[in-house]
């Protein structure tokens, strides 16, 4: 408390110089720039010193942009935020899981076909819940070229190519409807992790509760990435099989720990809850005893096993049952303290912070001393699944005591590591031992600083934070109550994201910014360095299908535009150019059945149209030279005018025609 006050003071102080200094040397080019005049406005709008440094800090100019772009989980919203940083201003709002219109997203023959297949039996599902996004990495270093993320309402991963910053792939788990742990990636994305969170049976079956021990699941599945390809090869992936404690957050190693997947769990009571039937609730059941355990998987023994045809196929997919993995060292369990949270590994990948919820401790695994347990086989028993257990003193370097409710750890190049702590509302700085005790001069594993946030932060984002060379700098918060800090806008508030200014390695932290979300709930975000995404401007060619990343076999040329009749099918190909459709009439006889291609012609940078047409639940977003199609059945008799839904030039208006369906 004390420190924070006299921090603030020292920040003020400074901030006043600064001031002192802008108004004073060179009174009329920096007090008083523009209309304005700098001192006036702030005391007009209250704000003080500190509020003018972290609007300096944050403001990024018209035509200037951020230094890095996050990429944040939008929650219910089934979609991925893409958001500047540090001016924290929303650039994009991916379409993943759910229909989006502005850009024609499961609208399109192509992206309908995407999100169908990930459906569970063919059963429409429009919305998902998005909680962990992950960048592809090369070398443990996020690369820039695509994402990934989860939904855990259903158990899909999706694949965005961050050319064109489109959904290119949705995988539906084929073994269970809940995933938690994931996405995460392995250093060089050869994988893709997808973890369960609520066991059941496998998809599909039917098990009394009363069978929960025997019969539910936990699991965890490897989707094999194919980087050319830009695919997940479902038929290289595989999955291992779980006891059915709740899985929950998983981490990839690196470095020394390449090859081994680290995912902590809760509920190992195997509380079934039914609190109606007098039984305790899950909250309680699974918080009766004192450890849980964190899950240490031998991915590469794993993918021999595989490779090896050790598998079982469950709904035709390939598992590594239990007592295959246990019997041949590929899982291993370290009790970890009450209802954990979190697994992050360090950069240099020798440790493994996990947290406490409901303990107000980080723990810290050294890997190292794991890896001698199992060569060693150095156990203090198996859990009642045949799983080999190593002793918490055996494999623990430390434990931090860090606040109330610490949840998720991201790391900075300067040996800190920061943790959300959600009771407390408040984010904790603590130096790093091993190799980092020197970078940092300070006592290692050691709390040195916190910062209030408001409120009830859940994951932090630090720039590169998670990858094997954090950039540090800043940090968002992604708080889950606002309270207080916005314009009330009813009963449901937005989140609130807050940037935090963490370059000073010697001074404090600084709260610079906070941005609402309305989407969702956003759990993680990843922030990579802007200069890394290498995005299209236009597509490669005219007549382009993002949906393959290849030329379209129905785009077209000018010239080219026909409309081909066969029985009851009506064919269109239909261009797109400021500002007219080719053709502009299109008419076809009830009861037909209507495929109709459009490609944008354009090839200049954002000269987008959009294809809009009543009745049909049609909208299109054409990008320059992308080719969309669409298909339906021309059910009812009527004219119908289309226009193009995006204002592309000034006779954008003009742009548009007619659909007649004659009885
Ligand atoms: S979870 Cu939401 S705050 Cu899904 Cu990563 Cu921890
Ligand atoms: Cu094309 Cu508006």
């Amino acid at each position: 408390m004390k420190k924070n006050v006299l921090t603030r003071l020292f920040i003020a102080a400074s901030v006043i110089g600064v001031l002192l200094f802008l108004m004073t040397c060179g009174k009329k080019e920096a007090g008083q720039v523009g209309n304005g005049d700098l001192k006036a406005i702030a005391e007009q709008r209250g704000l003080t010193p500190a509020d003018l440094i972290a609007a300096a800090k944050t403001y990024v100019p018209t035509g200037k942009h951020d230094e890095y772009v996050m990429f944040s989980s939008g929650g219910h919203s089934g979609q991925v935020l893409v958001i500047g940083v540090p001016s924290m201003r929303l650039l994009k709002v991916l379409a993943v899981f759910t229909p989006e219109p502005w850009q024609g997203w499961g609208f399109s023959k192509e992206t309908k076909d995407i999100l169908k297949a990930s459906y569970v039996d063919g059963k429409e599902l429009t919305w998902g819940d998005t909680h962990h996004p992950a960048l592809s990495e090369t070398n443990g270093d996020y690369d820039g070229e695509f994402l990934f993320v989860n939904d855990k309402a259903n158990a899909r991963a999706a694949v965005i190519d961050l050319r064109d910053f489109e959904t290119k792939q949705i995988l539906k788990n084929p073994l269970s409807l809940s995933d938690h742990g994931g996405t995460f990636v392995t250093p060089n994305t050869e994988y893709v992790i997808e973890g369960g969170q609520y066991a059941m049976p496998w998809t599909g079956q039917y098990a009394p509760i009363s069978k929960y021990k025997e019969q539910y699941r936990g699991m965890v599945t490897f989707w094999k990435f194919d980087r050319k390809k830009g695919r997940i090869i479902p038929e290289e992936s595989f999955a291992l099989e779980l006891p059915p404690y709740w899985q929950d957050i998983a981490d990839a190693g690196k470095k020394v720990s390449e090859g081994w997947i680290f995912m902590n769990s809760f509920n190992v009571e195997l509380s079934t809850g039914g609190v109606e039937k007098g039984n305790p609730p899950f909250e309680a059941g699974a918080s009766q005893l004192d450890m849980d355990y964190l899950h240490v998987i031998d991915l590469k023994k794993a993918e021999a096993l595989f490779k090896a045809g050790k598998t079982k196929k469950i709904n035709g997919f390939p598992v590594l049952t239990l007592d295959v993995a246990a019997k041949e060292g590929v899982l291993f369990f370290i009790p970890e303290p009450k209802s954990p949270h979190g697994a992050d590994v360090t950069p240099d990948g020798n440790y493994i912070v996990v947290s406490g919820k409901l303990d107000p401790h980080a723990t810290i695994y050294n890997f190292t001393k794991i890896k001698k347990a199992i060569d060693e086989k150095n156990f203090a028993g198996k859990d009642d699944y045949g799983v080999p257990i190593i002793a918490f003193d055996t494999a623990v370097e430390t434990q931090i005591e860090l606040g109330l409710g610490p949840l998720h750890t991201q790391f900075d190049p300067n040996g800190y590591a920061y943790t959300s702590l959600f009771l407390e509302s408040a984010v904790a700085r603590w130096t790093l031992g091993g190799p980092w005790t020197e970078k940092h001069g300070k006592e290692p594993w050691t709390l040195v600083d916190k910062i209030s946030i408001h409120y009830n932060v859940g994951h932090i984002a630090v720039a590169e934070g998670d990858n094997v060379n954090p950039d540090g700098k800043y940090l968002v918060s992604l708080n889950k109550w606002a309270i207080d800090r916005f314009t009330g806008v009813g009963p449901l508030l937005p989140q609130n994201f807050q940037l935090i200014d963490i370059s000073n390695p010697n001074g404090n932290m600084q709260l610079l910014y906070d941005m609402p979300i309305g989407i969702g709930e956003p759990h993680y975000a990843q922030i990579i360095k802007a200069d890394k995404l290498k995005s299209w401007d236009v597509y490669p060619e005219i007549g382009w299908d993002p949906g393959t990343q290849s030329k379209s076999k129905y785009g077209i040329q000018a010239g080219e535009e026909r409309i081909v009749r066969r029985g009851r099918t009506v064919e269109v190909w239909m261009t797109a150019v400021r500002s007219h459709y080719t053709p502009e009439h299109v008419e076809v006889r009830k009861g037909d059945r209507v495929i109709w291609h459009i490609t944008n012609i354009e090839r200049a940078k954002d000269a987008t149209h959009g294809f809009a047409l009543p009745y049909f639940n049609i909208n299109l977003s054409l990008e320059p030279g992308e080719t969309q199609s669409i298909e339906f059945v021309a059910d009812k008799a009527g004219v119908y005018p289309f226009y193009c839904s995006e204002f592309c030039s000034a006779l954008h208006l003009e742009m548009a025609g007619y659909f007649l369906v004659k009885p």
